[in-house]
């Protein structure tokens, strides 16, 4: 009997020293592999009321959502999908090739006229979402937002990323100068809160 308590504790210690902390780095390096596996592209400013901002090519002030690219390198998202469902990822397909620069940024009209750079959607001022999502229908970013007013664009905070704010001024084609640090550990936490969406 004393033999056999000896045993378990034991292998209590063993479990302790060795197999728990196996355990842990199992675990912690299958999170990262979720992190990394997946291209790090936000969601940075939208207008959804769009009067006198700016125009798109056709001289028409339409809706328009930027994308920004967080990854050291350029990046290649066409093949992408911008929805204002969360519930249909695949609404609208971004145009192959669509190149980004390393911390730069690229503009969509949501313009509802399907072609080059815009959607076949538009943006609801009284509340809508707008989601991005890779080829394979993951989910890489989404924002549910509420009434917007017009000419005021609703973005990520430069020194606070993971804070939404009203921009009285609104920086179409501007990246507002994002610190990578805050992104990452942003990105890590929303790699927990966002979970992918399957059509
Ligand atoms: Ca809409
Ligand atoms: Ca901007």
């Amino acid at each position: 009997m004393q033999f056999l308590n000896l045993q378990r504790a034991l292998l209590f210690c063993f479990f302790i020293a060795y197999a728990l902390p196996v355990l842990a780095e199992t675990i912690s390096i299958k999170e990262i592999d979720v992190t990394q596996a997946h291209k790090k592209i936000v969601i940075n400013e939208f207008l959804a009321s769009n009067k006198n901002v700016v125009d798109d090519e056709d001289n028409e002030a339409s809706d328009w959502i930027e994308l920004l690219n967080l990854e050291d390198q350029e990046l290649d998202i066409g093949g992408f999908y911008l929805t204002d469902n969360l519930n249909v990822p695949t609404k609208w397909q971004i145009p192959k090739p669509t190149i980004i620069p390393s911390k730069g940024v690229v503009l969509f009209w949501a313009s509802g006229k399907n072609r080059t750079s815009h959607t076949n959607f538009k943006l609801d001022k009284d509340g809508e979402e707008i989601g991005l999502f890779d080829e394979s229908a993951y989910q890489l970013d989404a924002i549910r937002f509420d009434f917007q007013s017009t000419d005021i664009s609703y973005g990520r905070k430069a020194n606070d990323p993971a804070t939404w704010m009203f921009f009285q001024t609104p920086t179409p084609y501007q990246a507002k100068g994002v610190k990578r640090d805050v992104y990452d550990f942003m990105l890590f936490f929303e790699s927990f809160r966002l979970l992918p969406i399957k059509a």
